[in-house]
C-alpha cells in the first residue's frame, strides 16, 4: 500500500533490484565462465544493488564474445569490482541477517549497528573468503581464515563506514518503517546503504587486488560434458551441503584475473598494511559513532512501531520512541470502514432499555472520513463516524454504555463535566485500567445534570481526541421551564487537523504538528452544513471545544447572540450577555441564542483567519471553521 510518495520509488527500485538479479543469475550460470562463487557473489550484489549491480555486472564481468572472459576481466578496475563484490556479497548477507534478527529481538540500534559489523565480518571472512576461496588458494581453512583476516578486515571497515551512516540517516527519519524488516521501506535503505557502502569499499579493493592480497574476478573453463553442479567428492565435503558451489574447486580450469600463482607474496609492506587498517578502523568508527550525535541510537525497531512522524516534528537524539509514537500517523492500512464523502457525524444514537437503563453501544475503530469531498483523514471513530454518535439524554437518566475497543493501542472515555462515580471518570491509568484493543468496557452513572456536554478519550486524548474520539452529550432539563427557548438547535463541535501527502497526524501545539484543517461537526467548510432560517426565527447555538489545541473565537455575522449558558450551566438572567464573538476554548461549551434579523446568507466563523482556510486555500470564499446560515424573509 502506498503510504507516502517515497513508496512509489521503493516499490520501483525493489522491482528493478529483482528482475536484475534474476537475469544476472541467468546469464551467470547459463553463459559467463566465471567462478561460481563469483557467480553467487554477483546474483547477491545486484539484489543487493538493483540495476547498479547489474550495471557492474554487464560492464566488468559479462563475457563479451567467447572466450574472451580471462581478457575481458584482466583490467585493475574491473578486478576492484569483482574483488568488491565478493566482500559485499558476504559482509552485506551477513548485515541483513543481523538486522532482521535485531528488529525482531528489539534490540536497540548501538546494538543493532555493532551485531551487523560482527556477523557481516564473519560472514564476509569464514564463509565468502575462507571457506568459498579456499579450492581457488589451496591451503586449510585455517589457514585461509588468517590469509583473508586483514584484506577482510580493511574491506568491510570501509564498507561499514559508508553504509553506517546512510542507514541510520534514513532508518531513523521521520518514516521509522524503515527499521522494520517486513516493511518494504526496511530493503531500500538497506539498497542505498549497501550501495554507499560498495562505494567507498570499491577504492580499498582495488588496493588490495593490485598488492596481490586478495583476488578478483576469474575465468573457470569447466570440463564441458559435466554437469557444473557435480564437483569432486573431497570439494563436496569441505562446502557441506552447498553443492552448487564446487565447481570452483575439482578440475576446474581455474584462472584468476592476474597471473599470479596461488601463494604469490603480497606486493606490500607491514607499514602499509598497518596505515590502511588503522584508517579504515578511523572510517569505520566515524561512521558508526558519527550519526549518534544526530539520532537516538538508543531506539529499536519494535519500540517505534513502524511510526511515521509529522514532516517538521523536532527529533532529538533524546526523543524517545513514545514520543514518536504519539505524534505518529494513524495507520492507513489499519482502517476498517471507508466512510461514504457524504456520511455526517454526531447522529443522534437510539438507546435500547434495560430494565430502566438507556444502553448505548460504542464501538472504537480506525476509519477513512471526508472532511471535505476531495479530502479523507484517517481518523479514530465510534460507530463509525466524526463526531461519534451524539447521545440525546433527559436529566435523571440511568445510562450504559457498553464500550468496545477495535483500536491498534488502548483508550478509555471521560463524560466531560459531568458528576459520576469515580470509577466510571474514564482517565486511563488514573481511575480505571485502559481498554485493550478487543475489549469491552461498561460504563453506567446516572445524569444529574442538564445542558450541554461532551464526550471523548482519555488515554493519550493529545493524539486520540485529535483523531476524532469525542461526541456530544445533550441533556435536556427534567424542568424545562427556567430553559431559554429557541426555535431551532444546532450543535457546533469544533476539530483541528494534521493532514499531510495522505497521511493523518495529531495535530498539536508542537513545531510540525501545528493543523492545516478545521473542521465543525467533521466536515470543513464548504462541506460544512447549511442552516436555514426565517426572519425572526431563533437559533440556539451550542459550541463545543471537542478541539485539542486553540481557543477559537467564534464568530456570528449579521447581529449579536445572546449568551445564555456556560460549561452546561444556564446563566441567570442577570449574567446573559450579547456578543458577536465567544472564545470557545478546549472543553469549554457556550450556549447562544441567535436571531435571524435580515434574509441572506450570514456567516458564523473563526475569527483567526487560518483557521477558515483548508490548507492555507479559500474556497468558496472561506473554508475550514465556517458555517453558513441561509435566512429566507
Ligand atoms: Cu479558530
Amino acid at each position: 500500500m502506498i503510504l507516502q510518495p517515497i513508496d512509489y520509488v521503493v516499490y520501483l527500485w525493489l522491482a528493478v533490484a529483482l528482475v536484475s538479479a534474476a537475469y544476472v543469475a541467468y546469464d551467470q550460470f547459463r553463459h559467463n565462465p566465471e567462478a561460481t562463487v563469483m557467480k553467487w557473489g554477483f546474483v547477491l550484489v545486484t539484489l543487493y544493488l538493483g540495476p547498479i549491480g547489474l550495471l557492474l555486472y554487464v560492464l566488468a564481468d559479462k563475457e563479451p564474445r567467447p572466450n574472451t572472459h580471462e581478457a575481458f576481466v584482466a583490467p585493475l578496475w574491473k578486478q576492484g569490482v569483482g574483488s568488491t563484490v565478493h566482500c559485499v556479497a558476504g559482509d552485506a548477507t551477513g548485515i541483513i541477517l543481523a538486522a532482521i534478527a535485531t528488529a525482531v529481538l528489539g534490540l536497540p540500534m548501538w546494538a543493532d549497528l555493532l551485531i551487523e559489523y560482527v556477523a557481516g565480518f564473519l560472514f564476509g571472512l569464514l564463509i565468502f573468503q575462507a571457506l568459498f576461496m579456499r579450492a581457488i588458494m589451496g591451503g586449510t581453512y585455517a589457514e585461509n581464515v588468517r590469509r583473508s583476516f586483514l584484506p577482510e578486515l580493511v574491506s568491510m571497515n570501509a564498507m561499514m563506514s559508508g553504509m553506517a551512516p546512510v542507514m541510520i540517516t534514513l532508518m531513523m527519519g521521520r518514516d521509522m518503517r524503515a527499521m522494520w524488516p517486513g516493511e518494504p521501506l526496511f530493503w531500500f535503505v538497506m539498497s542505498m546503504g549497501l550501495i554507499v557502502g560498495f562505494a567507498i569499499a570499491y577504492p580499498v579493493n582495488v588496493w588490495l587486488v593490485a598488492r596481490k592480497l586478495k583476488h578478483g574476478l576469474m575465468t573457470v573453463r569447466g570440463d564441458q560434458s559435466r554437469s557444473g553442479k557435480q564437483g569432486t567428492a573431497d570439494t563436496n565435503s569441505d562446502m557441506g551441503g552447498m553443492a552448487g558451489m564446487a565447481e570452483i574447486g575439482g578440475s576446474a580450469g581455474v584462472h584468476a584475473g592476474h597471473e599470479e600463482k596461488p601463494g604469490t607474496p603480497p606486493l606490500v609492506t607491514r607499514a602499509q598494511l598497518a596505515a590502511v587498517t588503522v584508517f579504515t578502523l578511523l572510517m569505520l568508527v566515524a561512521g558508526m559513532y558519527g550519526p549518534a550525535i544526530f539520532f537516538n541510537l538508543r531506539l529499536s525497531a519494535e519500540s517505534v512501531g513502524r511510526s511515521i512522524m509529522p514532516p517538521g516534528m523536532i527529533t532529538t537524539t533524546e526523543t524517545p520512541a513514545d514520543a514518536m509514537r504519539d505524534m505518529a500517523a494513524a495507520d492507513p492500512r489499519l482502517v476498517s470502514y471507508h466512510a461514504p464523502a457524504a456520511a455526517r457525524g454526531d447522529q443522534p444514537l437510539t438507546p435500547r432499555m434495560e430494565n430502566g437503563v438507556k444502553v448505548f453501544d460504542f464501538e472504537a475503530s480506525v476509519i477513512q472520513w471526508n472532511i471535505l469531498p476531495n479530502k479523507t483523514v484517517t481518523a479514530y471513530a465510534i460507530n463509525g463516524q466524526v463526531p461519534g454518535p451524539r447521545l440525546d439524554l433527559t436529566q435523571g437518566d440511568r445510562i450504559r454504555i457498553d464500550y468496545t475497543n477495535h483500536l491498534p493501542e488502548s483508550t478509555s472515555m471521560h463524560g466531560h463535566g459531568l458528576i459520576v462515580p469515580n470509577a466510571m471518570d474514564g482517565p486511563a491509568n488514573i481511575t480505571q485500567r485502559p481498554i485493550a484493543p478487543g475489549e469491552t468496557f461498561v460504563y453506567e452513572f446516572t445524569v444529574g445534570q442538564s445542558g450541554t456536554y461532551f464526550y471523548h478519550s482519555h488515554d493519550k486524548p493529545d493524539r486520540q481526541q485529535a483523531f476524532g474520539l469525542y461526541g456530544a452529550l445533550i441533556i435536556q432539563p427534567r424542568d424545562t421551564t427556567a430553559e431559554p427557548h429557541a426555535d431551532l438547535e444546532y450543535v457546533i463541535q469544533l476539530q483541528e487537523w494534521l493532514n499531510r501527502d495522505g497521511l493523518t497526524y495529531p495535530a498539536m501545539l508542537m513545531e510540525g504538528a501545528l493543523p492545516n484543517y478545521f473542521t465543525i461537526n467533521g466536515k470543513a467548510y464548504p462541506a460544512t452544513d447549511t442552516l436555514h432560517m426565517h426572519v425572526g426565527q431563533t437559533m440556539k447555538f451550542r459550541f463545543i471545544g471537542t478541539n485539542n489545541n486553540f481557543i477559537h473565537p467564534m464568530h456570528m455575522h449579521g447581529g449579536p447572540f445572546t449568551v445564555i449558558a456556560r460549561d452546561g450551566v444556564v446563566l441567570a438572567p442577570a449574567a446573559r450577555f450579547d456578543a458577536d464573538v465567544i472564545n470557545v476554548g478546549p472543553g469549554q461549551r457556550y450556549d447562544v441564542i441567535w436571531r435571524a434579523r435580515e434574509p441572506g446568507k450570514w456567516i458564523m466563523h473563526c475569527h483567526i483567519p487560518h483557521h477558515t482556510l483548508n490548507n492555507n486555500v479559500e474556497t468558496n470564499g472561506a473554508g475550514g471553521l465556517t458555517l453558513l446560515v441561509e435566512v429566507e424573509p
